[in-house]
């Protein structure tokens, strides 16, 4: 049913309450969603916060999914997944439960009106392109500039292994 779809990547963060039980629900949730198969989950890493940096650490992961989701309705569906968890649109890069961000869409590049692919973040970001390369295809467009970015990033800092992941196993036995 899910042979046309596209592969698309999602990246996961939350640095405020229970963060790996909200990235847990989150990917949980990704996978119940209709049109939307997680296939792959990265490991969970501890991140020291880029951008504001006066706020606690991260935790990070990135889903490989197959989806038959639309770019803009797969953005609302991490929305509506966001809010379900409790985020309120809240300060720019400030502190959150738990944010969903859409990094690859198959291997399309477009400027749309309420998103840009590639995300046009992630190749300065360890704490995106650490977990992705865990779980990127190999062949997909973008894994070339994943790999190089990383490599001219300078060094590993900041980016710990928390916990690793075996999708989709431990997950059915966890609660809720
Ligand atoms: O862009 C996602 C939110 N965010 C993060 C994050 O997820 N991890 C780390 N380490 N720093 C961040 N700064 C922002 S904003």
């Amino acid at each position: 049913m899910m042979g046309s779809a596209t592969i698309a990547y999602i990246g996961l963060g939350a640095n405020l309450g229970d963060k790996e039980e909200q990235l847990r629900q989150a990917v949980k949730r990704l996978h119940g969603e209709t049109g939307i198969r997680v296939e792959r989950c990265s490991n969970i890493y501890e991140t020291d916060p880029v951008g504001f940096t006066d706020q606690p650490p991260f935790l990070n992961m990135v889903a490989r999914i197959r989806t038959i989701l639309k770019p803009e309705p797969l953005l609302d569906v991490c929305a509506k997944i966001e809010r379900s968890l409790g985020r309120v649109r809240d300060v720019r890069w400030g502190p959150r439960t738990i944010d969903l961000d859409v990094l690859l869409y198959g291997d399309e590049v477009a400027e749309l009106p309420r998103l840009t692919i590639p995300h046009p973040r992630m190749f300065e970001r360890l704490f995106v392109l650490i977990p992705l390369l865990e779980v990127l295809d190999e062949d997909a467009s973008a894994a070339v500039s994943s790999r190089e970015a990383l490599e001219t990033l300078d060094g590993k800092e900041g980016v710990r292994l928390w916990r690793k992941i075996n999708w989709p196993e431990e997950f059915e036995h966890s609660a809720n």
